[in-house]
């Protein structure tokens, strides 16, 4: 075996839900941040998904004694250039909520008709191990943002994101039909790849 314990460094409640079911059967035990606040808290100021990634992992990996995943993510869409992407978590401002997050995205998509509503997923997750990357691995999902939020299960901009191929948004996803299809879930099949195989060649 590799390392025994492996550190989820994020303290969103939905990204920990999926990343735990993505991470299911493999020979690590699974830990998470709140067990450790001594540890501090790592502050974003990267421009791209990648370098808040890795950011987040090299900072958690400088205090814990095993493997550290990170990752950074948000929603990029077409038609407000990108936008909020890596300031997803805080497009309506510092007291940002989901709920407010979405009403600031559908204020700005007012009138804009379908095809220019298309948007995508992007999800950049890193391990990290004692102050060096490991490796990175990206996962991206297309889609389109709702005209209203519609569903309720998931998290952040699920409700407002339609997947085409399922004919739902996000929100109307049971967990494990949204993580093999989604940015987290696909990042995620890599990441599981990389350590069963790491895991093979050591033991
Ligand atoms: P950590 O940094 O502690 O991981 P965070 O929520 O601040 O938590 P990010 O900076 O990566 O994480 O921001 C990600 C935001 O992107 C998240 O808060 C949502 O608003 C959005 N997002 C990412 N993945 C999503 C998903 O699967 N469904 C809906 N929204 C998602």
């Amino acid at each position: 075996m590799i390392e025994s314990r492996l550190l989820l460094a994020t303290t969103n409640r939905g990204k920990i839900r999926e990343l735990k079911k993505l991470l299911l059967g493999l020979p690590f035990k699974i830990e998470s941040l709140d067990k450790y606040p001594e540890f501090g808290r790592y502050r974003e100021t990267g421009q791209t998904f990648e370098e808040n990634s890795r950011g987040k992992s090299l900072f958690y990996s400088r205090s814990y004694p095993g493997l550290v995943l990170a990752e950074d993510s948000g929603l990029e869409v077409e038609a407000l250039d990108g936008q909020p992407g890596v300031y997803s978590a805080r497009f309506s401002g510092s007291r940002a909520t989901d709920e407010k997050n979405i009403r600031k995205l559908l204020r700005l998509l007012k009138g804009v008709p379908w095809p220019r509503r298309r948007a995508r997923f992007v999800c950049v997750a890193s391990l990290a191990k004692q102050g060096r990357i490991v490796k990175c691995f990206r996962g991206s999902v297309s889609g389109y943002i709702l005209n209203e939020p519609d569903g309720r299960n998931g998290f952040g901009y699920d409700p407002v994101f339609y997947y085409p191929p399922l004919k739902k948004s996000f929100a109307r996803l049971r967990a494990e039909e949204k993580n093999r299809v989604s940015h987290r879930g696909k990042a995620l099949e890599k990441v599981r790849h990389f350590l069963a195989a790491s895991w093979q060649r050591q033991s």
